[in-house]
């Protein structure tokens, strides 16, 4: 039966006013319940006081509390970080791989952490070109250098070595190995990559030493006097510049700038490849407009755009240490040098009897380095 609005008097409107109330408590109870469905966790707590107030809890049984639902585990998204190259490092995993400050440029990554990874990663060039080479010629290299940093200019090699106890910065004679100069580190830094700009040369060390952030020097490139020291938050490993900025790697997939003249941090950018990012970036070497950076302990060199961290391409020197005799107690590959006014490029490894020049063998592939040697 209905009952126009007109016909309904006042003492009827009171008379309605408890039903409608307790009408609208149930349709109250009855939405809350529904939420209780579909709400997890924190929900729970303001259904249960609703119901009760609600005489008519039993209409709606699905009011009886749910259990919390657990929290999805949510994973740090990592843009297309292969599985294989997100487990622990094998080379001391340390919280200062993360970067101190924020992005400055816009080539910057917007990582704000970096992972830990493992190394080596495994590298399948899948579509991006990979260069063979040839060797042009074969140079003495001192068997003993750990070689962490390869630079040439003007007719000479300059080195940096690693081990503690052993670590050094070398001015060496290309087509002898010999050994022209030499500072030796004291016994508490491990040496790692350098680079040469202006009369200065920039040598990192490894890890931080007695509680300090790492230590990196400066010395004079003549007299090898030690200039200044300077420190950084990360660990040490390459160094190079491109003429307005030193760009350093840490053993991670990250790239460093470094301002030339303050060295302050003023810029990163994340190495990846078509699987994702690419760690265990060693030593380094700006070669007309590209990053070319040893993978640490393989036999990659990963050809990296600057302004993306893109790996363009990469360089598989798988064979060349052998290709001039046994060598039982060299290292891995690490050490890569430009000769830029003669367009030579040399590569060798750590306790290498031997310093290669060599020519890439271009790909058939769609970009094209621009070639060196030959
Ligand atoms: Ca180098």
């Amino acid at each position: 039966m209905f009952e126009s609005r007109s016909q309904i008097t006042g003492q009827q409107r009171e008379r309605r006013l408890p039903a409608l109330a307790l009408s609208w408590l149930l349709l109250v109870a009855a939405a809350l319940a529904a939420l209780s469905c579909t709400a997890a966790g924190d929900g729970n707590a303001t259904v249960s006081a609703a119901t009760q107030t609600a005489p008519a809890a039993t209409l709606a049984p699905s009011v009886t509390p749910v259990p919390p639902a657990p929290s999805p585990t949510v994973l740090a998204p990592s843009p297309g970080a292969a599985p294989t190259r997100a487990a622990t490092a094998t080379r001391l995993p340390s919280p200062t791989t993360s970067p101190t400050r924020p992005a400055a440029s816009p080539e910057v990554s917007p990582t704000v952490v970096s992972p830990v990874y493992a190394c080596p990663p495994t590298i399948v060039p899948g579509e991006t070109p990979v260069y063979r080479y040839r060797v042009l010629a074969t140079y003495p290299h001192d068997e003993t250098a750990f070689t962490q940093g390869l630079v040439y200019t003007d007719g000479i090699f300059y080195e940096g070595t690693g081990l503690y106890g052993r670590s050094s910065l070398r001015r060496v004679e290309p087509e002898t190995g010999e050994v022209l100069q030499i500072y030796r580190l004291p016994a508490q830094y491990f040496g790692e990559g350098i680079a040469l700009h202006g009369r200065r040369i920039l040598q990192l060390t490894w890890q931080p030493v007695a509680g300090q952030d790492t230590a990196g020097f400066v010395y004079d490139r003549d007299s090898f006097e030690l200039l200044n020291t300077f420190f950084y938050p990360t660990e040490g490993w390459g160094l190079t510049h491109d003429g307005t900025r030193f760009i350093m790697s840490d053993g991670t997939a990250t790239l460093h700038f470094w301002d030339l003249e303050t060295l302050e941090e003023i810029g990163q950018v994340l190495v990846h490849d078509e699987i994702g990012p690419v760690p265990c970036l060693n030593e380094l070497e700006y070669v007309q407009g590209q990053v070319y950076a040893n993978v640490w302990q393989t036999d990659y060199v990963a050809v990296i755009d600057p302004a993306t961290g893109s790996v363009t391409a990469w360089i598989d020197l798988a064979g060349l240490l052998e290709s001039a005799g046994p060598a039982p107690s060299a290292d891995v590959l690490n050490g890569i040098a430009h000769d830029v006014e003669g367009e030579r490029l040399f590569v060798t490894g750590k306790l290498w009897p031997w310093l290669f020049e060599i020519e890439l063998i271009e790909p058939s592939a769609r970009i094209h380095l621009p070639l060196i040697g030959g």
